[in-house]
């Protein structure tokens, strides 16, 4: 395996001395970019971008062929792969978001449900993988992902996206332990999906928890951390040498950064709704923190984006363990200049911190 030329992002995420603080975005690939948009069309739909090694490698690169400053590359495919290897035929409906032929409402049907195996049933991620570790030689990390398994169940119990999870909530509350079942054979699922990609050469991980942020403190610790917590323990966390530091992102989770931190993950991502400053002070001496402007700040001028940066910069203060990002994914009405202001500004204000 090819040296990585370009390790701070890792370097950071063990709270190791790194030059600048480094620098990614959750939905890097993706409709802001017109090179994507391009992609999309020349391969079809979304899931044909996934399902296709060659068009997932050329959309993760996208964004770093434009854009010098960013500091890793992440696996372009989606969360919902999961729940389509465990038979409910994802697609995706153009302007609609994600849906499922197959929904999953009884525990009859979560009984029947199968833990996919990575290789057999989700082959062409590894393979996308392996084909963009081959693709970066050496020049960024890659960082590969799952959704939690909350997250995923919202999807697959209420077929799609949702305001308000009125089906996976009854479920919770009406039949807690088919909720306990559909998320132990998730867990176990993510775990095997998460180690296939660390094994085909994913060299930090990320669990997407979009929804757990919604859910009651109570609910959150038994139907979201503890999962998370049990998926963490079963991860590879040494591969090529090399620690690979796994990221846990709770959308909405500022409440309980005390007891995500104690889920024995080694950085926590932060959404823009707690000051990384205090977030540092509550749990920096077990984690590194991965946040956290507003994306919607992309919207503003390369200015106010700056001293954004800036803001968000001198809140976490000197030394590493911070690895900036937006709180949320960029959306596809943003300005791609705009993004490379952010990224630039990223960069040129940190120095200051790390001498
Ligand atoms: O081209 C298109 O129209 C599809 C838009 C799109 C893209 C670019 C979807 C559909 N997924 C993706 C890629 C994707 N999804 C990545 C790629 C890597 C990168 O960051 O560049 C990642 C990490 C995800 C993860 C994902 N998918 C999450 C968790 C992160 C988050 O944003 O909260 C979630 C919740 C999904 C589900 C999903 N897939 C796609 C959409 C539009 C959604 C969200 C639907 C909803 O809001 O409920």
């Amino acid at each position: 395996m090819t040296a990585l030329k370009n390790d701070r992002f890792l370097r950071a995420l063990l709270k190791q001395p790194v030059d600048v603080t480094p620098v990614w975005m959750m939905r890097q690939a993706g409709r802001y970019l017109p090179e994507y948009r391009a992609s999309r069309a020349k391969a079809g739909d979304f899931m044909s971008l996934c399902m296709n090694p060659q068009f997932a490698c050329e959309v993760t690169m996208q964004p770093l062929d434009r854009y010098p400053q960013l500091d890793a590359a992440i696996l372009f495919s989606d969360i919902l792969t999961i729940p389509d290897a465990m038979g409910q035929g994802l697609y995706f409906e153009t302007g609609e978001g994600p849906r499922f032929k197959k929904v999953i409402s009884t525990l009859a049907d979560i009984e029947a449900l199968p833990i996919p195996d990575p290789q057999k049933d989700l082959g062409y991620v590894m393979d996308a993988v392996s084909t963009i570790r081959r693709e970066l030689n050496g020049r960024v990390p890659l960082i590969g992902f799952s959704g939690s398994p909350w997250t995923l169940a919202t999807y697959m119990v209420e077929g799609g996206s949702s305001k308000d999870f009125r089906k996976t909530k009854a479920m919770l509350y009406d039949n807690p332990q088919a909720m306990h079942l559909l998320l132990d054979k998730l867990a176990q699922s993510v775990t095997s999906y998460l180690n296939g990609q660390i094994l085909a050469g994913a060299q930090a991980v990320q669990i997407f928890d979009t929804w757990g942020g919604n859910l009651s403190a109570a609910a959150y610790q038994e139907f979201s951390l503890a999962y998370m917590r049990k998926i963490v323990s079963g991860l590879i966390r040494e591969h090529e040498g090399r620690k690979v530091p796994v990221i846990l992102f709770t959308k909405n989770g500022g409440l309980w950064l005390e007891s995500i931190a104690d889920a024995g993950a080694d950085a926590l991502g932060l959404d823009w709704t707690c000051d990384i400053g205090n977030a540092r002070e509550r749990v920096g001496h077990k984690v590194a923190l991965q946040g956290n402007m507003d994306p919607t700040v992309l919207y503003a001028k390369p200015e106010a984006i700056r001293a954004e940066v800036g803001r968000i910069l001198a809140s976490y203060g000197s030394g590493s363990g911070h690895v900036f990002n937006l709180g949320h994914g960029i959306t596809p009405e943003v300005d791609p200049e705009h993004a490379g202001a952010f990224l630039r500004a990223v960069h040129e204000l940190s120095a200051q911190y790390h001498v």
